[in-house]
């Protein structure tokens, strides 16, 4: 009987691995994403009643144990009236961010957007008046980023319900399996009904979540839009991809889909205080290193009250993507490459490419390759235009490419190493 290909591709498509490759895809290639944390944290940022309070800024309610009377009354005076949608997505491309996620509802429990669920959202309980995430997915559509939300499933300092306010709740008597199927699931079928096609839902911190509710939460999200991922913090080790801890980057590669959350400071939503901006070769390296390793690098910025991105991180966006206009090629769509574990460089891989990327230019330029000098076929600098072929000669380690004395970039030069046929 012949075989019904449609069938078996059929078959094939049922496969929950190969429906999750299909997802991935793009994610995969994206490879650098801009966290945003914004919320009514951005008007205390970081003080109380005349007091500093440490710690993250968007954690401020929960670190000084606000009672939520007093911080609900926060939203009366939240208007963020230079809000430039157009403006964020702009800084996104520019600095080569291919996806956006920001905090549609933090663990204070405030509505970043229009929900019928509840009053204390954006459009309902502030001057302001208007659905940021409305207008970020216009924005976010017509200059090609990809929109996803931040949403914290379990963590909610406002609602009787939700987990972590134990000062003005009794944790004891909270009806949260309640707060998930009648709060959490209705909020999540809006954020996936009502903004178009999202990217990801970055779910976080999956406290007291069952197997079964983590189960059906990631069941409603594919439900309502298929294509969308899940992150790894939904709980009980479901989701499409695994999330690395706060800032953390794994010793090397990790064969699974990883992405790192990471701070351009040090605190997620804004904080008046803090001005520990990371330097731009910092930034780069972390870049590289992640990608090398297999994983997306997704980097926070924290918008003040009035709705403006603080101008140290724009300048570091800005800078790395000027570095990625150039070396870009290294960093989307690729792999962990065969040279691991050699302080000097880091590698990534794509088609019949091996991108080497040399963190500390030997002063002779003469550049010592671990790899079987039959396994190149030639050797070039990625921001050379001319592309012009280096000397590459066997060694008793591998092979050793003669490049310029003078590094092609003062932070990562990549040195692209084009396999032979037989390689
Ligand atoms: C969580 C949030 O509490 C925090 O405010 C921020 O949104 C961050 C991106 O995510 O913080 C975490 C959650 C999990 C880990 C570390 C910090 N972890 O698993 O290591």
């Amino acid at each position: 009987m012949a075989h019904d290909d449609g069938a078996i591709r059929e078959a094939m498509w049922q496969r929950p691995e190969a429906r999750r490759d299909a997802r991935l895809e793009w994610w995969r290639a994206a490879r650098f994403g801009m966290f945003i944390h914004w919320g009514l944290y951005a008007i205390p940022a970081g003080q109380w009643k005349g007091q500093t309070i440490p710690g993250i800024g968007e954690w401020i309610m929960h670190r000084a144990r606000i009672p939520v009377a007093e911080y609900e009354k926060l939203a009366e005076q939240f208007n963020p009236t230079q809000f430039d949608p157009a403006a964020w997505v702009s800084l996104a491309k520019r600095a080569g961010q291919k996806y956006l996620v920001i905090t549609a509802k933090h663990h204070d429990g405030f509505c970043m957007f229009d929900t019928e669920l509840t009053s204390y959202n954006i459009v309902d309980a502030t001057p302001f008046g208007r659905d940021p995430m409305k207008e970020l997915a216009a924005e976010c559509a017509r200059q090609g980023v990809r929109l996803c939300f931040y949403y914290s499933q379990t963590q909610d300092w406002h609602h009787p319900n939700g987990d972590g306010n134990d000062w003005d709740y009794d944790e004891a008597t909270k009806d949260f399996d309640g707060y998930i199927e009648e709060y959490v699931k209705p909020q999540v079928r809006e954020l996936l009904t009502n903004y178009g096609p999202i990217g990801l839902i970055w779910f976080d911190t999956p406290k007291r979540l069952s197997v079964a509710q983590s189960r059906s939460l990631l069941d409603l999200v594919h439900t309502l839009q298929p294509a969308c991922l899940v992150n790894g913090r939904l709980g009980n080790a479901l989701g499409d991809y695994a999330e690395a801890g706060d800032n953390r980057i794994p010793d090397g590669v990790v064969d699974v889909d990883w992405e790192t959350p990471a701070t351009i400071n040090d605190t997620w939503g804004f904080r008046s205080d803090d001005h520990n901006w990371k330097s731009v070769p910092e930034l780069i390296h972390k870049l590289v290193d992640i990608t090398s390793k297999g994983g997306n690098y997704l980097l926070n910025v924290g918008p003040t009250a009035e709705g403006v991105i603080p101008q140290p991180s724009v300048e570091r966006l800005v800078a790395m993507g000027e570095w990625l206009q150039v070396n870009g090629e290294s960093i989307y769509g690729t792999c962990p490459g065969p040279i691991q574990g050699l302080a000097p460089y880091r590698s990534t891989a794509k088609d019949d490419r091996v991108y080497l990327h040399v963190l500390d230019w030997p002063r002779d330029g003469r550049i010592a390759v671990p790899l079987p000098a039959d396994s190149i076929s030639r050797a070039y600098v990625l921001a050379d235009p001319s592309q012009a072929s280096l000397s590459v000669q066997a060694t008793s380690e591998g092979l050793t490419v003669a490049a310029p004395a003078t590094p092609p970039d003062a932070i990562d030069s990549v040195v692209v190493l084009v396999r032979s046929g037989d390689a």
